[in-house]
């Protein structure tokens, strides 16, 4: 796919202009280009400039939310694409994906869901603003391997360390997996409260989670980058 494809999918998304960034997508399915390449090489670079002009304040909420808005119209046309590959793979684990409590933002863990079950893990994703037991109750009820929990404020990433502390509440420290992400998180933080790995985008995520599959054993903290 021509260079300027992916710039206009990027400015179809600092534009917050769904119809123009669903049509993209769709052009580019057409045109079969993957539609990881499409998200990562168009819609996300849109995402950063859109974080970056925001807090130069440039940008402000509403714009925030119509870009949300555009990048959700194009996850809309490349989502099942993505998710028909997950189909033809046999069964890679099971994991519980959610929000931490206080935190609305989706759209990473969304694509971490997608690409997830794209290779052949089942997702359960609990959606938003989710608190420690909730996770902790999913996986139980799921018998989960892995409990993936995405914090893009900085006020909430300190809910994930509520969500590892649930899950050994709940006796399942043993049994279960917890990978942490999102834009503020680190290794070093995930080292820090308990978790068992970090991965910084949604391709690192799937590596992880084969990583922390292949462990299932206590062990040191797996960064895959
Ligand atoms: C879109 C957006 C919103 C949308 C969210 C819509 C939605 N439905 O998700 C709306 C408008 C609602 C919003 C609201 C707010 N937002 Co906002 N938002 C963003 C923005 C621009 C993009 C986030 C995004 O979707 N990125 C694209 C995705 C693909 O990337 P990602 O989320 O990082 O996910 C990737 C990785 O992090 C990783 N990952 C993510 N989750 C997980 C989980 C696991 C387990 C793993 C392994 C990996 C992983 O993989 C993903 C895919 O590659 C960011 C800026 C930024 N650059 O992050 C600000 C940003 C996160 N928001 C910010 C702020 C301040 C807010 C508000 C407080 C604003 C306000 N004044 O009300 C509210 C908070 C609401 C709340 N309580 O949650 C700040 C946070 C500052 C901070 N350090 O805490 C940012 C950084 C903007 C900025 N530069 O100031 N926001």
């Amino acid at each position: 796919m021509p260079d300027d494809n992916f710039s206009a999918m990027r400015q179809s998304i600092i534009d917050g202009a769904p119809d123009t960034a669903s049509g993209l997508a769709q052009q580019a399915v057409s045109a079969g280009v993957a539609p990881i390449d499409a998200i990562n090489n168009g819609y996300v670079l849109g995402m950063h400039d859109v974080g970056e002009q925001f807090a130069r304040g440039q940008m402000y909420l509403p714009d925030m939310m119509a870009s949300a808005e555009a990048m959700r119209a194009a996850m809309a046309v490349l989502d099942p694409e993505m998710k028909k590959l997950g189909t033809e793979r046999p069964m890679a684990g099971v994991v519980v994906l959610g929000t931490t409590k206080g935190d609305i933002h989706e759209i990473g863990k969304i694509l971490v869901g997608t690409l997830l079950t794209a290779h052949g893990f089942r997702v359960h994703d609990l959606g938003v603003d989710v608190a420690g037991e909730k996770f902790a109750a999913k996986a139980l009820e799921l018998h989960a391997d892995i409990v993936g929990v995405s914090a893009l404020l900085t006020t909430t990433m300190r809910n994930q360390k509520g969500v590892v502390e649930a899950i050994e509440k709940a006796g399942l420290r043993s049994s279960v997996k917890i990978m942490v992400g999102g834009a503020p998180v680190t290794r070093r933080w995930a080292e820090e409260i308990g978790a068992d790995g970090y991965a910084k985008d949604a391709m690192s995520a799937v590596e992880l989670a084969r990583q922390l599959m292949e462990q299932k054993t206590p062990a040191a903290v797996v960064e895959s980058v």
